[in-house]
């Protein structure tokens, strides 16, 4: 596997070592070192290596005989992408022909604070600065457009995968941009569901960088929106956005979070740390507390939410305290969603979506149900649902008292 992703990893050039695909190998010479030559010089071109992995990654793209798409009948259409929790505006109902979805995302590193308490942080890789990146919504039928740029005082080199597109490595094999440098890649939404993205510039450098925060959700809608069993048409009124991050973040031996000056300075400490498949941390958004307290996302009693729940690394199984998922779709939304589930399942490297409408008010948890990561590592949200009880569903008979003995 390996070596078919790195077939050049003997060679050593600056362009290499940017994109991080060579680390697999050049981790145990050169360390985090590689990485912490700030602002390299830019190739001039792919060497190599890079030649051959976009040749075996995007054949077909990159064969001249290849018949242009077919953009007729395509209305071109901006979608501002928002950060999470929030979902961008979107129809749930497609109306009019197919559309060719414009999108922008910045290749962003930036330092996050991952847990208030310990102090600890992270020099999160992001799409648009968010852990996860930012919702895309679409419908089955439409191109999604994205200019995907790298920021010129990047460290390194970032790229995508859509899950939810066909060829080319989720179209990582054409998007590897360095500092500096923009791609532009359009696909075709053919798959209606909720899939996840994330970068993959090759290697460890992969889980390295999904381990980092560079992952994120699309949601592909039927065009006639989704459904029951029966085919009556089911709406939401609002979308919980939720990305689930595993982090494993170096320690000292005192056991002190490590701190470091830039972006992938952490790399080699974290390559030994990420293999312990031992998360130091299994956050909501980005953060602990990220989703509670104030940060607390509102709803009312009636309304629906729709909970997309992403992880792109690793097993998850997110419950709602007090509630269910009334309809989800663990896989495609053509497939007959399941009903009153207590707790679903969102197989890492998936994107889940999950629908309840809420019958009580008060405080919900929200939480990764391996209630050891739901308390101990971060994976908890709170909804806070406004409204009036229903003593038909639950009520208090007695308050807790002092027993007759
Ligand atoms: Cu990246």
């Amino acid at each position: 596997m390996t070596k078919f992703i790195n077939p050049g990893l003997a060679k050593t050039s600056r362009r290499n070592v940017l994109r991080g695909s060579v680390l697999a190998g050049a981790a145990a010479m050169t360390g985090s070192a590689a990485l912490a030559t700030r602002r390299a010089p830019m190739p001039k071109a792919a060497d190599a290596a890079s030649a051959r992995l976009y040749k075996a990654a995007g054949a077909t793209a990159a064969d001249s005989t290849a018949k242009p798409a077919d953009l007729s009948g395509y209305t071109r259409v901006k979608q501002e992408l928002v950060a999470p929790p929030f979902a961008p505006e979107h129809e749930q109902v497609a109306t009019g022909g197919p559309k060719i979805i414009e999108i922008t995302m910045d290749t962003t590193e930036r330092l996050m604070v991952v847990d208030e308490d310990t102090g600890a942080e992270v020099w999160a890789l992001t799409y648009n600065g968010s852990v996860p990146g930012p919702l895309i919504i679409c419908h089955e039928g439409d191109m999604v457009e994205l200019t995907l740029r790298n920021p010129a005082d990047s460290m390194m080199e970032h790229n995508i995968d859509f899950h939810a597109s066909t060829g080319a490595l989720g179209g990582g094999g054409l998007t590897h941009v360095y500092p500096g440098e923009e791609a532009v890649l359009r696909w075709k939404a053919t798959k209606p569901g909720c899939f996840t993205y994330h970068c993959a510039p090759g290697g460890a450098m992969i889980p390295y960088h999904v381990a980092h925060g560079m992952n994120g959700a699309v949601m592909v809608l039927p065009r006639d929106g989704l459904k029951d069993a029966q085919g009556n048409p089911l709406k939401y009124d609002k979308i919980a956005y939720i990305g689930e991050q595993d982090y494993y973040l170096p320690q000292d031996e005192t056991g002190a979070f490590k701190t470091y000056e830039s972006a992938g300075d952490d790399y080699a400490d974290s390559l030994d740390a990420m293999r312990t498949l031992t998360p130091t941390h299994s956050v909501f958004n980005g953060a602990v507390g990220a989703l509670t307290g104030e940060n607390a996302l509102r709803f009312n009693v009636g309304e629906t939410v729709l909970m997309i729940h992403n992880q792109a690394n690793r097993d998850t199984r997110p419950h709602l305290i007090g509630g269910h998922g009334n309809f989800v779709w663990e896989t495609s939304f053509t497939d007959t969603p399941q009903t009153g589930v207590e707790t679903w399942f969102v197989r890492g490297g998936c994107a889940v979506a999950a629908m309840y409408t809420f019958e009580q008010p008060g405080v919900y948890a929200y939480v990764n149900h391996n209630l050891i990561e739901a308390a101990l590592l971060g994976a908890t949200a709170h909804f806070i649902v406004d409204g009036e009880w229903n003593n038909d569903l639950m009520e208090q008979v007695v308050a807790p008292r002092p027993f007759a003995t």
